[in-house]
Protein backbone atom coordinates (compact mmCIF):
# COMPACT_ATOMS: atom_id res chain seq x y z
CA UNK A 1 0.00 0.00 0.00
CA UNK A 2 1.42 3.22 -0.62
CA UNK A 3 0.54 6.50 1.77
CA UNK A 4 1.10 9.48 0.06
CA UNK A 5 1.98 12.64 2.15
CA UNK A 6 2.40 16.24 2.03
CA UNK A 7 5.18 16.00 4.70
CA UNK A 8 7.05 19.83 3.34
CA UNK A 9 5.17 22.06 1.84
CA UNK A 10 5.21 21.40 -2.56
CA UNK A 11 6.75 17.95 -1.80
CA UNK A 12 4.02 14.58 -2.13
CA UNK A 13 6.42 11.92 -0.98
CA UNK A 14 5.17 8.17 -0.93
CA UNK A 15 5.98 6.04 1.92
CA UNK A 16 5.32 2.45 2.13
CA UNK A 17 5.16 1.63 5.55
CA UNK A 18 2.05 2.79 7.63
CA UNK A 19 3.58 5.41 10.05
CA UNK A 20 2.18 6.94 12.59
CA UNK A 21 4.46 10.01 11.99
CA UNK A 22 5.41 12.13 9.09
CA UNK A 23 8.37 9.85 7.44
CA UNK A 24 10.14 10.23 3.55
CA UNK A 25 11.46 8.01 1.75
CA UNK A 26 15.60 8.31 2.05
CA UNK A 27 17.55 7.05 -1.47
CA UNK A 28 20.26 8.53 -1.50
CA UNK A 29 22.46 7.92 -5.02
CA UNK A 30 24.31 3.88 -4.72
CA UNK A 31 27.73 4.80 -5.52
CA UNK A 32 29.72 2.01 -7.62
CA UNK A 33 31.94 0.45 -4.74
CA UNK A 34 34.91 1.68 -6.17
CA UNK A 35 33.90 5.71 -6.58
CA UNK A 36 32.88 5.07 -2.83
CA UNK A 37 36.58 4.05 -1.50
CA UNK A 38 37.78 6.73 -3.82
CA UNK A 39 35.74 9.58 -1.52
CA UNK A 40 37.07 7.75 1.13
CA UNK A 41 39.96 7.88 0.72
CA UNK A 42 39.74 11.41 -0.06
CA UNK A 43 37.99 12.02 2.72
CA UNK A 44 40.47 10.76 4.70
CA UNK A 45 43.25 12.85 3.26
CA UNK A 46 42.03 15.69 3.94
CA UNK A 47 41.04 14.64 7.88
CA UNK A 48 44.38 13.44 8.36
CA UNK A 49 45.99 16.57 7.13
CA UNK A 50 44.05 18.45 10.46
CA UNK A 51 45.79 19.66 13.27
CA UNK A 52 44.83 21.21 16.52
CA UNK A 53 46.75 24.74 16.65
CA UNK A 54 48.16 26.95 19.39
CA UNK A 55 49.28 29.65 17.10
CA UNK A 56 46.53 31.51 14.98
CA UNK A 57 47.14 34.71 12.90
CA UNK A 58 44.64 37.60 13.62
CA UNK A 59 43.27 37.80 9.59
CA UNK A 60 39.60 37.85 9.77
CA UNK A 61 37.59 35.42 9.01
CA UNK A 62 34.54 36.03 7.81
CA UNK A 63 31.11 35.30 9.49
CA UNK A 64 29.76 32.97 6.51
CA UNK A 65 32.66 30.78 7.61
CA UNK A 66 31.75 30.29 10.99
CA UNK A 67 27.91 30.04 10.05
CA UNK A 68 28.84 26.90 7.52
CA UNK A 69 30.36 25.09 10.19
CA UNK A 70 27.54 25.30 12.61
CA UNK A 71 25.34 24.63 9.55
CA UNK A 72 27.78 21.27 9.36
CA UNK A 73 27.10 20.89 13.20
CA UNK A 74 23.53 21.08 13.19
CA UNK A 75 23.11 18.12 10.78
CA UNK A 76 24.78 15.50 13.25
CA UNK A 77 23.02 13.07 14.45
CA UNK A 78 21.31 13.09 18.07
CA UNK A 79 19.54 11.54 20.67
CA UNK A 80 15.65 12.10 20.20
CA UNK A 81 17.01 14.17 17.25
CA UNK A 82 16.88 16.85 20.24
CA UNK A 83 19.89 18.57 18.78
CA UNK A 84 20.88 19.61 22.59
CA UNK A 85 23.87 22.34 21.13
CA UNK A 86 24.13 25.58 21.04
CA UNK A 87 27.02 27.25 19.91
CA UNK A 88 27.98 31.02 20.54
CA UNK A 89 30.05 32.34 18.79
CA UNK A 90 32.20 36.54 19.24
CA UNK A 91 34.72 38.60 17.42
CA UNK A 92 34.01 41.12 19.96
CA UNK A 93 37.64 41.88 21.20
CA UNK A 94 36.36 43.05 25.05
CA UNK A 95 34.14 39.72 25.87
CA UNK A 96 37.78 37.60 24.29
CA UNK A 97 39.62 39.31 26.49
CA UNK A 98 36.93 38.68 29.57
CA UNK A 99 36.89 35.03 28.13
CA UNK A 100 41.06 34.80 28.40
CA UNK A 101 41.30 36.38 31.84
CA UNK A 102 39.01 34.13 33.25
CA UNK A 103 40.40 30.84 31.21
CA UNK A 104 43.83 31.69 32.30
CA UNK A 105 42.53 32.32 35.87
CA UNK A 106 41.26 28.63 35.69
CA UNK A 107 44.37 27.71 34.16
CA UNK A 108 46.92 28.68 36.60
CA UNK A 109 45.04 27.09 39.33
CA UNK A 110 44.90 23.72 37.21
CA UNK A 111 48.50 23.95 36.42
CA UNK A 112 50.02 25.66 39.46
CA UNK A 113 47.55 24.15 42.12
CA UNK A 114 45.25 20.81 40.99
CA UNK A 115 47.12 19.76 38.77
CA UNK A 116 48.17 16.06 39.83
CA UNK A 117 51.53 14.08 38.42
CA UNK A 118 49.83 12.04 35.89
CA UNK A 119 48.20 15.00 34.09
CA UNK A 120 51.55 16.91 33.87
CA UNK A 121 53.39 13.88 32.71
CA UNK A 122 50.14 13.19 30.14
CA UNK A 123 50.41 16.81 28.93
CA UNK A 124 54.58 17.37 29.14
CA UNK A 125 55.04 16.75 25.00
CA UNK A 126 51.89 19.43 24.07
CA UNK A 127 53.98 21.81 26.40
CA UNK A 128 51.08 23.95 27.24
CA UNK A 129 50.89 26.16 30.11
CA UNK A 130 48.17 28.45 31.64
CA UNK A 131 49.04 31.31 29.21
CA UNK A 132 46.29 31.19 26.95
CA UNK A 133 46.84 33.96 24.16
CA UNK A 134 44.87 32.40 21.23
CA UNK A 135 41.82 33.19 23.45
CA UNK A 136 42.35 36.99 22.00
CA UNK A 137 44.60 36.46 18.90
CA UNK A 138 41.95 34.06 17.07
CA UNK A 139 39.44 36.55 15.18
CA UNK A 140 36.41 34.33 16.09
CA UNK A 141 35.75 32.13 19.70
CA UNK A 142 32.83 30.02 19.33
CA UNK A 143 31.82 27.79 22.65
CA UNK A 144 29.52 25.01 21.94
CA UNK A 145 27.20 24.73 25.32
CA UNK A 146 24.74 21.03 25.76
CA UNK A 147 21.37 21.42 26.55
CA UNK A 148 20.72 19.40 29.30
CA UNK A 149 17.05 20.52 29.64
CA UNK A 150 14.67 21.89 26.65
CA UNK A 151 11.99 23.85 28.04
CA UNK A 152 11.87 22.14 31.56
CA UNK A 153 12.52 18.21 29.13
CA UNK A 154 15.32 16.12 30.00
CA UNK A 155 17.81 15.66 26.93
CA UNK A 156 18.79 12.09 26.26
CA UNK A 157 22.57 11.16 25.24
CA UNK A 158 23.62 14.99 25.41
CA UNK A 159 27.45 14.75 25.78
CA UNK A 160 27.62 12.21 22.74
CA UNK A 161 25.42 14.47 20.76
CA UNK A 162 27.41 17.61 21.61
CA UNK A 163 30.20 15.41 20.51
CA UNK A 164 29.71 14.45 17.66
CA UNK A 165 27.92 18.22 16.28
CA UNK A 166 31.48 19.15 17.41
CA UNK A 167 33.66 16.71 15.13
CA UNK A 168 31.32 17.92 12.23
CA UNK A 169 32.07 21.34 13.08
CA UNK A 170 35.88 20.80 13.79
CA UNK A 171 35.81 18.63 9.63
CA UNK A 172 34.18 21.87 8.42
CA UNK A 173 36.12 24.51 9.71
CA UNK A 174 39.07 22.12 8.46
CA UNK A 175 37.80 21.45 5.12
CA UNK A 176 37.50 25.89 4.73
CA UNK A 177 41.44 26.05 5.50
CA UNK A 178 40.74 27.15 8.72
CA UNK A 179 42.02 25.84 12.24
CA UNK A 180 41.13 25.57 16.09
CA UNK A 181 41.45 23.76 19.22
CA UNK A 182 39.39 21.74 21.38
CA UNK A 183 40.32 23.99 24.23
CA UNK A 184 38.42 22.48 27.47
CA UNK A 185 39.36 24.98 30.49
CA UNK A 186 38.19 23.05 33.45
CA UNK A 187 35.58 24.45 34.98
CA UNK A 188 34.38 25.99 32.08
CA UNK A 189 31.23 27.78 34.14
CA UNK A 190 32.82 31.14 33.17
CA UNK A 191 31.51 30.63 29.89
CA UNK A 192 28.03 30.04 30.88
CA UNK A 193 27.93 33.66 32.89
CA UNK A 194 30.03 35.63 30.11
CA UNK A 195 28.13 34.48 27.51
CA UNK A 196 24.68 34.82 29.04
CA UNK A 197 24.07 30.95 28.84
CA UNK A 198 22.37 29.86 32.14
CA UNK A 199 21.44 26.21 32.70
CA UNK A 200 23.43 24.86 29.60
CA UNK A 201 26.72 23.37 30.08
CA UNK A 202 30.06 24.77 28.29
CA UNK A 203 31.20 21.99 26.25
CA UNK A 204 34.06 23.05 24.14
CA UNK A 205 35.66 26.50 23.62
CA UNK A 206 36.96 26.84 20.39
CA UNK A 207 39.44 29.37 19.17
CA UNK A 208 39.15 29.61 15.43
CA UNK A 209 41.28 31.06 12.92
CA UNK A 210 43.99 30.54 10.14
CA UNK A 211 47.19 28.92 11.48
CA UNK A 212 49.62 32.02 12.58
CA UNK A 213 52.68 32.06 9.77
CA UNK A 214 54.87 30.62 12.15
CA UNK A 215 52.38 28.12 13.28
CA UNK A 216 54.16 24.98 14.94
CA UNK A 217 52.07 21.71 16.07
CA UNK A 218 53.92 19.06 18.86
CA UNK A 219 55.17 15.72 16.19
CA UNK A 220 52.11 13.85 17.07
CA UNK A 221 51.50 10.45 15.42
CA UNK A 222 48.34 9.03 14.85
CA UNK A 223 47.76 5.35 15.96
CA UNK A 224 47.87 2.63 13.31
CA UNK A 225 44.66 1.11 11.54
CA UNK A 226 45.39 -1.81 13.10
CA UNK A 227 44.85 -0.22 16.82
CA UNK A 228 42.39 1.88 15.80
CA UNK A 229 40.16 -1.35 14.11
CA UNK A 230 39.20 -4.61 15.25
CA UNK A 231 37.26 -6.63 12.94
CA UNK A 232 35.82 -9.18 15.38
N1 LIG B 1 43.03 22.51 29.97
C1 LIG B 1 44.49 22.66 30.08
C2 LIG B 1 45.21 21.36 30.13
C3 LIG B 1 45.09 20.47 28.97
C4 LIG B 1 44.36 19.31 29.05
C5 LIG B 1 44.30 18.44 28.02
I1 LIG B 1 43.27 16.68 28.20
C6 LIG B 1 44.98 18.73 26.81
O1 LIG B 1 44.90 17.85 25.75
C7 LIG B 1 45.72 19.89 26.72
C8 LIG B 1 45.75 20.75 27.81
C9 LIG B 1 45.02 23.56 28.95
O2 LIG B 1 44.26 23.88 28.04
O3 LIG B 1 46.17 23.94 28.98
Amino acid sequence: MNWSKQSHPGIVATVTRPHTHPFLPYTPPRLPIEEGLDRGRAFHRLLDARRSVRWFSPDPVPVQAIELAVQAANTAPSGAHQQPWRFVATQDPDLKRRIREAAEEEERRFYHEREIPEWRAALAHLETDATKEFLEVAPWLVVAFAQKQQDGRKTYYTSESVGIACGFFIAALHSMGLATLTHTPNPMTFLQDLLGRPGERAYILFPIGYPADDCEVPDLRRKPLSEALTLA
